[in-house]
């Protein structure tokens, strides 16, 4: 069955100019990528996004970190992979959530470090099931910024000035 998963490139991973290492990383899985962008991340969608962390002594720390506060790099690249068992092979790609116990060949493995503030900063985040997945995907993406219909969408009148090219 295709899963899709959510794909981060955190802060230090743009920082580090680590984006074509990575995309090369996850292209031995074979999935398709159906989504992808460059996100400037307010700190509502970081909250939203580690909501499961809140009250943890890193969670501050964290927040800053994924708005790229920490690095000086205020974006993340968001991508969206699909395929057979993409939440597992992707997940097995980046390694463990700790730089330090992850395999030296993932990419937190090879890539990642932890702070002096506690925090690790481990270069990519992946979706870690598929109810997260769905979760994250809809918090990060609109229905039209994906090429396949992945869950069911309803129309809304909304009257909203829009940015167009002068
Ligand atoms: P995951 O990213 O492997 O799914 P989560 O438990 O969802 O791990 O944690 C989200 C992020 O919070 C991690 O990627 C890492 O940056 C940070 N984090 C998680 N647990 C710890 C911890 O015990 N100490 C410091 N940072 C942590
Ligand atoms: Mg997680």
């Amino acid at each position: 069955m295709n899963q899709a998963v959510l794909i981060l490139i955190k802060p230090d991973g743009l920082k580090k100019s680590l984006t074509g290492n990575i995309l090369t990383r996850l292209s031995e899985t074979k999935l398709e990528i159906i989504a992808a962008k460059m996100v400037r991340v307010s700190q509502e969608l970081a909250c939203e996004h580690y909501k499961h962390l809140k009250g943890k002594p890193f969670f501050n720390d964290l927040i800053k970190y994924l708005q790229g506060e920490l690095h000086d790099r205020k974006k993340v690249m968001a991508l969206v992979y699909w395929g057979p068992e993409a939440i597992k092979k992707c997940r097995e790609l980046a390694g463990a959530t700790n730089p330090e116990e992850a395999e030296s060949t993932s990419i937190r493995g090879s890539y990642g470090r932890i702070t002096t503030s506690g925090v690790y900063e481990n270069v990519i985040h992946v979706s870690s099931d598929v109810t997260e997945a769905e979760r994250e995907i809809k918090l990060w993406f609109n229905p039209e910024e994906i090429i396949v219909d992945l869950y069911s969408i309803k129309s809304v009148e909304e009257k909203k000035k829009l940015a167009v090219w002068a």
